[in-house]
């Protein structure tokens, strides 16, 4: 089916959500890349280690409002489906990542709507992040608008195991053995652990 025969009379208004919704990328990428100029500048270190922007696509946001049984309109989308525009922040150390939210928590050009800390407390799968669901300001000629996006942020060993187990799992839970599944729980405490042990010798040197 074509797209256009898909989202029928509703075709303009989702193709000006979507650009809206690339505009928080945007806007979002370009603040994360001065603050990280800033901290570096004045700080000689920055606790972004990088930065990576996702739009969902189509196929995924389709399956996302089925299974939640959402009316596949526009304004339901905008109202309940905050993760059109997505950005992950990856850090080195665990500590970062807080140091990240605490200034996110001070701009205001971000309300930070919803804090998912899967660190604190981890998916059953072993998933480990900090996930914002934040609206950003966007100007656009003639009016403001806010626009929902959802901020990963996480460390590089958190990262590494996400990826590598979305590849493995997530999408596909059925075809994984439950022995795999406990040894990509066991991985993600030994990522855990690799976090702690290297915040520890952080620590130690910024302490000599
Ligand atoms: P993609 O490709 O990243 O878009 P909610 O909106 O709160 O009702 P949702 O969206 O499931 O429900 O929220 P959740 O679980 O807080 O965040 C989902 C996203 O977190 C996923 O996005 C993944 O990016 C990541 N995630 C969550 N659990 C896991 C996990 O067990 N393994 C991995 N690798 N990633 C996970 P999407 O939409 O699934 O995919």
């Amino acid at each position: 089916m074509e797209i256009e025969e898909f989202f029928g009379d509703q075709f303009h208004q989702w193709r000006e959500c979507f650009r809206y919704y690339e505009m928080a990328i945007t806007e979002l990428e370009s603040d994360l890349g001065i603050i990280d100029l800033d901290w570096q500048t004045r700080l000689g270190y920055s606790p972004i280690e990088h930065v990576k922007t996702r739009m969902k696509t189509l196929p995924s946001i389709v399956r996302k409002m089925k299974r939640k049984e959402l009316p596949l309109d526009v304004e339901s989308l905008w109202e309940n489906v905050h993760d059109v525009a997505g950005i992950r922040i990856v850090t080195s150390f665990r500590d970062d990542i807080y140091a990240i939210l605490r200034h996110l928590e001070t701009r205001d050009d971000l309300k930070i709507e919803v804090v998912k800390d899967y660190i604190e407390h981890p998916k059953p799968s072993g998933y480990r992040s900090l996930h914002l669901i934040v609206k950003t300001k966007v100007y656009l000629a003639e009016r403001i608008i806010w626009v929902p996006a959802e901020i990963q942020i996480r460390t590089l060993a958190m990262d590494f195991w996400a990826a590598t187990e979305h590849k493995l799992q997530y999408k596909y839970q059925h075809d994984v053995p439950s022995e795999s599944r406990e040894e990509l729980i066991e991985a993600a405490r030994m990522a855990d652990a690799l976090d702690t042990q290297m915040g520890r010798i952080r620590h130690e040197i910024l302490k000599t």
